[in-house]
């Protein structure tokens, strides 16, 4: 059966998404990130990125979110868009947005807001202009359609509402206000029953919530090592 290492964070939601709608049998297997399982040999195997999600399917082990959500689309034929030239390239254009773009920047939003032991104003604008930045043009864009890609729900929303439905953590409380189409998106999968198991999937392990000081030293390595 196919495995999932996974965690409740965004970038493994968007896949748990995707495994509870298409209805693959799979197995969740807990990376508890706060208490530094990712740094572990067995699993740096797996992913040497230490992050998570990764996934194990026979003789394939695919990390990174997008990467695993294009594979098991390609692997099962479901969400995904019209089989021409134009719908891919559509699909590929805006899966590497999310990735490159909003992935990240959201991530470092919610970093310097809230983990970086010293706030830095400089840093904090730049991540939340960015994040929203990029979330305005998922904004405009569904502003003239259903779904990212047309009338279809397809992964590049999965991937969308992965981190869309944390705006407010990102871009602080009142952010959705400026957010429209966005939220319509975001409401409409968090409806799903297969969404709603998505995000219940991490109480079925028990993962470390606390972020002492194991915790920022497993997810922020780069606190105990100046490279700069
Ligand atoms: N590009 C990667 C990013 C993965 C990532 O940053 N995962 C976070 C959770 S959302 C993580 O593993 N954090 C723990 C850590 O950085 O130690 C993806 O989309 O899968």
């Amino acid at each position: 059966m196919l495995k999932f290492y996974y965690s409740g964070a965004p970038n493994p939601t968007k896949v748990a998404l995707f495994l509870e709608e298409s209805g693959l049998p799979y197995e969740p297997i807990p990376v508890d990130t706060r208490k530094g399982d990712q740094h572990k040999p067995d699993y740096l195997a797996i992913n040497p990125n230490a992050k998570v999600p990764a996934i194990i399917d026979g003789d394939a082990v695919v990390f990174d979110s997008n990467a695993i959500l294009l594979y098991l689309a390609e692997k099962t034929g479901k969400f995904l868009p019209a089989n021409n030239p134009k719908a891919r390239g559509e699909l590929l254009s805006w899966l590497m947005f999310v990735a490159s773009g909003v992935g990240p920047y959201s991530g470092q939003s919610v970093h310097f807001r809230n983990y970086a032991p010293e706030k830095m104003p400089y840093a904090i604008n730049r991540y939340a202009f960015e994040a929203r930045r990029h979330f305005g043009i998922l904004d405009a864009h569904l502003a003239k359609r259903h779904f990212m890609l047309g009338d279809t729900y397809t992964i590049v929303d999965m991937d969308v509402w992965g981190w869309a439905r944390l705006i407010p953590n990102v871009l602080g409380e009142g952010a959705w206000e400026h957010f429209k189409n966005l939220k319509r998106l975001v409401d409409e999968i968090s409806a799903r029953p297969a969404a709603q198991r998505a995000v219940a999937l991490k109480d079925k392990h028990k993962f470390k919530t606390e972020m002492d000081s194991e915790a920022l030293h497993a997810m922020f390595p780069h606190l105990k090592e100046k490279v700069a």
